[in-house]
C-alpha cells in the first residue's frame, strides 16, 4: 500500500486554521462593511443560466444542452450556507483526528495533510449526480398547496459531474484506522453558519465509517478541472448519492470516532421533521428518484411535431424506466432512454416524439423507476423543511 508520509504539524489551532485559509479580515470596525460587500458565489451566474437566491443560485434547465452528458463546473448549482471562501493551495491542509484513528495516532496529536500528500495515493474518478436536498422545495407550494421553509428551488439544484480524488478509504487505511471506528464528521472552512440568532459553527456533517470504506472521495478536481472555490477548491467531501450536504466543501478537517457523532447538520437539518415525521427520524442519506424535462417552465412550444427531453436520477443507482404523459397525466407512454444509460454512473438521459401538439396550455408528465424499484410518487411526503420532493412534476407548457 502507498503511505502518505503525511506532515507532521501537529495539532492546528482553531485560529491558524481561519487565519491560514479565509480573508480574514484585519479588524472588528472595518470588517463588517468589507465582508457585506464580499459576493457570497465567485463565478458569474447570468440570468441565462441560473436563477440567482442570493447564496445560492439554480441552474435552468432550460440552459442545459441535451447533447452535453456531464454538467460544466461553470453551470453547476451552488448552495452555501454562508458565502464561498477563498483558500490558495499553498495555505491548504486537511486536519485528521479522534479516537476513530488507530491508537498510535488517537493520542491526540492531529494530523495535518497537505494536497501533495493527498496526491500521492492512487488517483480516483468518479462520475456522479450531485443534488441538494431540497431540490424541488418550490413545488411542494405550487404542486401542493404546502408552505415549507428553505430556498424554493425548482428542479435545478442537481448536476452531474466527473469527480477527481482520492478514495477516503486509501486515505484512512494509509493513516490507520481503528478497527471500532463508526462515525466521521467533515466539516468545512467556510464562516460559521448564523440563522434565527443561533450561531450553529462551521457547517459540519458526520457520516457512517462504512460509506466512507465504500464509496466516499476527496475530490480536487470536476470535469477534468480544478474545483472552482465555489464548488469547494482545494478539496471537498464527495459521498456519492448522497444529499448534498454530505458533500462537504473547503474541508478542512475530519473526525474520525468510536462513536456516532452529532451536529446541527444531522439533527436540527437535513432529518425530516413535521407532525407526520417522528422526533427522532434519521437524519437524511441517499436521495430519492427525480426527473426533470430541458425545458422552462411555461415554456413555448411550436404546434408542430417535436423532440422532448430530460433527465431521471436517483441516489440508490441507475434509472431502469421513465413513463411519461403529454397529457396531463391520462395517459402514459414509455421515454426512449439513452443507449449509454445502463452504463452512465449519473443521470439517465431520455426523449420523446410529441406527434401533435394542439395549441394551448399542457403539463407534460416525466416519472422515473430505479434499479432498486423506487418509482416517483404522485404525492411527495410533506416536511416542515421541505425536502426530498420527489413526487411526478406536473411541467406547463405552452403550445402555440
Ligand atoms: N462547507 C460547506 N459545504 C457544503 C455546503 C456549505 O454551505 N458549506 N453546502 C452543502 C449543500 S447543502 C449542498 S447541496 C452542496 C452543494 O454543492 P455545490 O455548491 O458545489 O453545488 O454542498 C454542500 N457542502
Ligand atoms: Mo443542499
Amino acid at each position: 500500500m502507498t503511505s502518505i508520509a503525511p506532515t507532521r504539524r501537529g495539532f492546528l489551532t482553531a485560529a491558524a486554521v481561519a487565519g491560514a485559509t479565509a480573508l480574514a479580515p484585519a479588524s472588528g470596525w472595518r470588517a463588517a462593511p468589507a465582508r457585506a460587500a464580499a459576493p457570497f458565489i465567485l463565478k458569474p451566474t447570468p440570468p441565462a443560466y441560473f436563477t440567482d437566491f442570493g447564496t445560492n443560485a439554480e441552474m435552468l434547465w432550460s440552459s442545459v444542452d441535451p447533447k452535453a452528458y456531464l454538467t460544466p463546473q461553470s453551470r453547476l448549482f451552488v448552495r452555501n450556507h454562508t458565502r464561498t471562501p477563498q483558500i490558495t493551495r499553498a495555505g491548504y491542509a486537511l486536519r485528521v483526528y479522534g479516537d476513530g484513528l488507530a491508537t498510535s495516532r488517537a493520542e491526540g496529536e492531529a494530523l495535518s495533510l497537505t494536497l501533495d500528500d493527498l496526491q500521492r495515493l492512487p488517483h480516483h474518478e468518479h462520475t456522479a449526480v450531485l443534488e441538494c436536498t431540497g431540490n424541488g422545495r418550490r413545488l411542494f407550494k405550487d404542486q401542493q398547496g404546502q408552505t415549507v421553509s428553505g430556498t424554493a428551488w425548482t428542479l435545478g439544484a442537481v448536476g452531474t459531474v466527473r469527480w477527481t480524488g482520492v478514495r477516503l478509504r486509501d486515505v484512512l487505511a494509509s493513516i490507520g484506522l481503528a478497527p471500532d471506528a463508526v462515525s466521521i464528521e467533515a466539516a468545512g472552512l467556510d464562516d460559521p453558519f448564523v440563522s434565527g440568532g443561533t450561531d450553529y459553527g462551521r457547517v459540519r456533517r458526520p457520516f457512517p465509517v462504512s460509506k466512507a470504506l465504500d464509496d466516499a472521495v476527496l475530490a480536487w478536481g470536476m470535469n477534468g478541472e480544478d474545483l472552482l472555490p465555489d464548488h469547494g477548491y482545494p478539496l471537498r467531501l464527495v459521498l456519492p448519492g448522497w444529499v448534498g450536504i454530505a458533500s462537504i466543501k473547503w474541508l478542512g478537517s475530519l473526525e474520525v470516532s468510536r462513536s456516532a457523532l452529532t451536529s446541527p447538520w444531522n439533527t436540527t437539518f437535513y432529518r425530516m421533521t413535521g407532525p407526520e415525521w417522528p422526533v427522532d427520524s434519521p437524519p437524511l442519506t441517499v436521495n430519492p428518484v427525480r426527473s426533470a424535462w430541458e425545458l422552462a417552465r411555461d415554456a413555448v412550444l411550436p404546434s408542430r411535431p417535436v423532440t422532448l427531453t430530460g433527465r431521471s436520477w436517483s441516489g440508490a443507482g441507475r434509472i431502469s424506466r421513465v413513463s411519461v404523459s403529454l397529457d396531463g397525466g391520462t395517459s402514459w407512454r414509455p421515454a426512449v432512454l439513452d443507449r449509454r444509460s445502463r452504463q452512465d454512473e449519473g443521470w439517465t438521459r431520455w426523449s420523446v416524439r410529441w406527434g401533435n401538439p394542439r395549441p394551448g396550455h399542457h403539463e407534460i408528465l416525466a416519472r422515473a423507476t430505479d434499479e432498486r424499484g423506487r418509482t416517483q410518487p404522485l404525492e411527495a411526503v410533506f416536511n416542515t423543511q421541505g425536502y426530498f420532493f420527489d413526487a411526478v412534476v406536473r411541467h406547463p407548457v405552452r403550445v402555440v
